[in-house]
Formats: C-alpha cells, structure tokens, sequence
C-alpha cells in the first residue's frame, strides 16, 4: 500500500480528536497512521494520552493495523482550557468499549514504551526520519508544530505534505467566550497558543489546509446523527463514537449557539475523502494580544500559495462517510 498516505494525528484529547482518529484508523488503504502526539490543551494529557492508546490496541488487535508511538508534548499554552472540557479523555479512557481485558492489556504493555516520549521530539523525529512526506492532521493548538518549525526550519517543513489544521474562524464568530477578558473573535485552538499559531501561519515554506468555524459550524453533533450509531452496535468502534458523541449533544441545549460540533472529524476526514469541501487560496495571520486575542484575520495577500481555507462543506457526505467508517471491531 505505497499509495497511503503517512498521517501523524497532533491532537488535544477532546471528544471529537479521539472520534478524527478513529476515522483515521478505519481508512487503512488511504492513510497510515505513523505517530500520534497528545497536548494537555482540552485534555489532562495522562488520559489523552491513555485514550489514543487504548484506541491503538483496539484497531491492532481486531483490525491488524501497525502499532504506532504515541507521545505526550511537554508544551504549554498561554490560555488554559476550560478544567470542566478537559475531563472528556478521561469519561473516555473508560468507557467499556475500549476495556475489554485483551486489548487493555495490549495498551498496558506498551504504557511505558510510550510515556517516555516527548511528544514534541516526536513529531520531529517521525517527520525528519520518514522516507517519504508526512502529512500532518492537527486538532488542537499549533504548539509542537511552530516548536519544530522553530527548531528544524526547512529540513522539517520540505518533509511535510501538508498540514491539515482545524482552527480559527474568519468570517464567522469565534468561540472564546470569557466575560471581561474576550471579544468573542477568537476560536479555543488558536487562543490556548496565538504565537505557535502565528508561527505557523508566517511559514511559507509549510502548506496549510484550513478548517476553520467557517467551515465546521455547518457538522453540529445533533442527537439524530448520533442515534443512528444505534443500528451499528455489533461494531466496537461504532460503540466508542456513538458513546462519545452522545455525550456532546447536551451543549446546544445548555448554551443556545455555542453547542459542540464534529471540528476534528471534519478535519480529519480531509485525510480520507477531499470531496466533502471546497477550498479558496487566503493566508491567514493572528492577534496575540488585547480583546481580540486568538483572532484569525485573512490576509488577502494573492502572492501567498501555502495556504488554503474549507469552504462549502457538504454535510451530508461528511456524516455518511463517518457513520460508515466506524463498521469496525466486530464483535
Ligand atoms: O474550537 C474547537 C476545538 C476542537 O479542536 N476544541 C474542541 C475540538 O476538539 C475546543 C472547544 C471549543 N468549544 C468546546 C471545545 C466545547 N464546548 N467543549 C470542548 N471543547
Ligand atoms: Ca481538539
């Protein structure tokens, strides 16, 4: 399978990182997963990082895929999560869908192998060490990706195919709501680090595929879509998403206009299947400081090529297509 795609999934343990990577890991002939890096941004990382295990072993043990390293960055960010998000991984980590004896004791094995990483170092490892280009899905703060760019400069970015980014929001309202403090502008994967993102955003040499709120606000997770995980529960992995997911629907009822959407996924899903979006060329540039904080601004900028921005998602291809994947782990 030379044709596959090597994916490294940069990731921040909340409900939809863990459901992007089981999408991953359910399209084996268009994408390899080589690596997994965990941020403690919308996540205690020990539980991100156990989860993303947990879900390796899983894939390997009923679905033969390659083990791959998983390592938990050592970064921190400038504005913390909410602590109430950041249990998610660990409802997560627990859910008996991913504790059957065998596979824990896979994941149990391999425990210590694996916290020895940092998942910073990682990232650049996998990435300067491939023989061919990785590309690089990133679901929660730039932070590992601007270290490396800080530290390897073009030796890192000329490997990379293209990093798949879900963050920021530039025609719509972000989804930093901190009274007192924020205008409203910035979205959370973006204002946890604004410099790592600004970084990343500045390197020309580093090809970005962007989905903003633009484009992840038209795939909420709506109990509808959710409940027809129920017609699929023979499969392990329709169990772990169908659960995960059931247990973002309350947030539009609780916060009218801030609910919980499938961001990652969508983003995610760009790996397996382009045609769920359309795509225009516009750099995009950061505010790091003031009300604004985090704010993603367009640049309008036309001699700029290294960066593009999801548009015109198709919703409908989007949920069928994780619906279907998730057929995985018969039990
Ligand atoms: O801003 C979207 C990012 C995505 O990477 N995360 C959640 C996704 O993993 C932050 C976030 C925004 N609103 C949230 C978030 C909410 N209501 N609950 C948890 N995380
Ligand atoms: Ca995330």
């Amino acid at each position: 399978m030379a044709d596959q795609r090597l994916v490294i999934l940069d990731h921040d343990g909340g409900h939809d990182d863990l459901v992007a990577l089981c999408l991953l890991l359910a399209h084996p002939t268009q994408v390899r997963v080589i690596g997994s890096v965990v941020t403690d941004a919308d996540c205690f990382v020990e539980h991100g990082f156990s989860i993303t295990g947990k879900l390796m072993t899983l894939m390997h043990a009923e679905e033969g895929l390659p083990l791959f390293p998983i390592g938990k960055s050592s970064l921190g960010g400038v504005n913390p999560f909410p602590s109430d998000w950041r249990w998610s991984a660990k409802n997560m980590e627990d859910l008996p869908c991913v504790n059957m004896p065998k596979h824990s004791a896979l994941w149990e094995s391999l425990y210590e192998a694996n916290n020895r990483l940092r998942g910073e170092e990682l990232l650049a490892d996998l990435v300067l060490k491939s023989d061919r280009k990785v590309t690089i899905c990133v679901t929660g703060p730039l932070s590992n990706v601007a270290w490396c760019v800080e530290k390897y400069g073009e030796s890192f970015t000329t490997k990379v195919e293209e990093c798949i980014i879900m963050g920021g929001a530039v025609s719509v309202g972000g989804n930093v709501f901190i009274d007192g403090r924020t205008d409203g502008t910035a979205e959370w994967n973006i204002f946890w680090d604004p410099p790592a993102a600004k970084t990343v955003f500045d390197c020309t040499s580093l090809k970005k595929v962007m989905f903003t709120l633009d484009s992840t606000n038209h795939v909420p997770v709506t109990s509808s879509v959710v409940r027809q995980f129920g017609a699929q529960n023979e499969f392990l992995l329709s169990q772990f998403v169908g659960s995960a997911w059931a247990s973002c629907t309350h947030h539009e009822l609780m916060r009218p206009g801030d609910g919980y959407f499938a961001w990652d996924v969508l983003t995610a899903a760009y790996a397996v299947e382009r045609s769920i979006a359309d795509f225009y060329q516009e750099a995009l540039d950061v505010v790091t400081e003031g009300d604004s904080e985090g704010r993603t601004v367009a640049l309008h900028d036309e001699g700029r090529t290294d960066s593009v921005i999801a548009k015109n998602v198709d919703a409908g291809r989007f949920y069928s297509l994780v619906l279907d994947s998730m057929k995985r782990c018969k039990m």
